[in-house]
């Protein structure tokens, strides 16, 4: 019965971790490097990663020490060994001394690295880009502010269309389901991307796992962001709305197409006189009421 009921556990636990496993989309590892968190592509999220391992370490001997020295009292001073419980130690000034000190020189040890790396997440000074970038129910506006480029990013077609019910697309064979979208935010690698990130409706958080960003999209407020990619890291990086923020939550993903230099400057060369010549007034029509008068 035990056992069964072991068992049944131990099922439940493996299926548990698996599902976890397979919900963490936007890593690129394999194995156990997709337990972890990604070691991402600037410098920062390299930061946030080492600080994050040193951590979990520090915790994993802090629990070898602790649980070791439990279980093994446990089981060394067991009442079926005989063992009585002193009742005279009270008060001990020397060993109330050692575990009061021994945790703040631990924190202090943990504080000092991950202030240092926090102000650096939050200078947002002498930035080569800003992008102002609107979360809404349910997607992603993206303003580049220096060059008046706009747009929406949604959810690719292919996605939206598998994910209706009864749509008879098998899910699983749409590439990256529910992690595409129709227009990529772009950027340049190697310089250093602002982002000023505002809510139209409701909470979001922008967050691209890769480069150590997640940020609220809160109405009314602007945050900010930043990121440099690694020169030699271009790509599609994926990322998802991390604030649950209604029903289509789960629907609005991230993708940001990181280019070189050149190509991000001629991409939004481009996009410019795109919007500049859907924006312009259509070319002028001849004038009914003036041919009509004058035949
Ligand atoms: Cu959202």
């Amino acid at each position: 019965m035990i056992r069964a009921k072991m068992a049944q556990f131990a099922k439940l636990a493996a299926a548990l971790v698996l599902s976890f496993a397979g919900s963490l989309p936007a890593h690129a590892e394999s194995g156990w490097g997709l337990l972890n968190m990604t070691q991402g592509v600037t410098e920062i999220s390299r930061k946030i990663y080492d600080l994050h391992m040193e951590i979990f370490w520090i915790c994993v001997i802090i629990a070898v020490i602790v649980f070791g020295a439990m279980i093994w009292s446990i089981v060394t001073y067991r009442k079926s060994k005989g063992a009585v419980a002193d009742v005279t130690l009270v008060h001990n000034t020397k060993v109330e001394l050692i575990w009061t000190t021994i945790p703040v020189v631990i924190l202090v040890f943990m504080a000092v690295p991950a202030a240092r790396t926090l102000v650096e997440i939050e200078d947002t000074t002498k930035t080569d880009l800003s992008i102002k970038v609107t979360g809404f129910q349910w997607g992603w506006q993206y303003d580049y502010l220096d060059s008046g480029v706009a747009y929406f990013s949604r959810l690719d077609r292919k996605s939206d269309a598998a994910r209706e019910l009864m749509s008879g697309i098998d899910p699983t064979t749409v590439d990256h389901y529910l992690l595409s979208v129709d227009k990529p935010l772009v950027v340049p690698v190697g310089m250093k991307v602002r982002l000023l990130i505002t809510g139209a409706d409701v909470i979001h958080s922008w967050w691209v796992p890769a480069f150590g960003v997640k940020k609220d999209a809160i109405p009314g407020f602007v945050n900010e962001a930043w990121f440099k990619v690694d020169t030699d890291k271009p790509g599609l990086y994926r990322g998802q709305c991390a604030e649950l923020c209604g029903r289509d939550h789960g629907f609005m993903p991230i993708v940001v197409d990181v280019r070189s230099k050149a190509d991000f400057e001629a991409w939004l060369k481009d996009k410019a006189a795109e919007q500049k010549q859907a924006a312009a007034p259509p070319a002028a029509a001849p004038d009914v009421a003036t041919a009509a008068a004058a035949g």
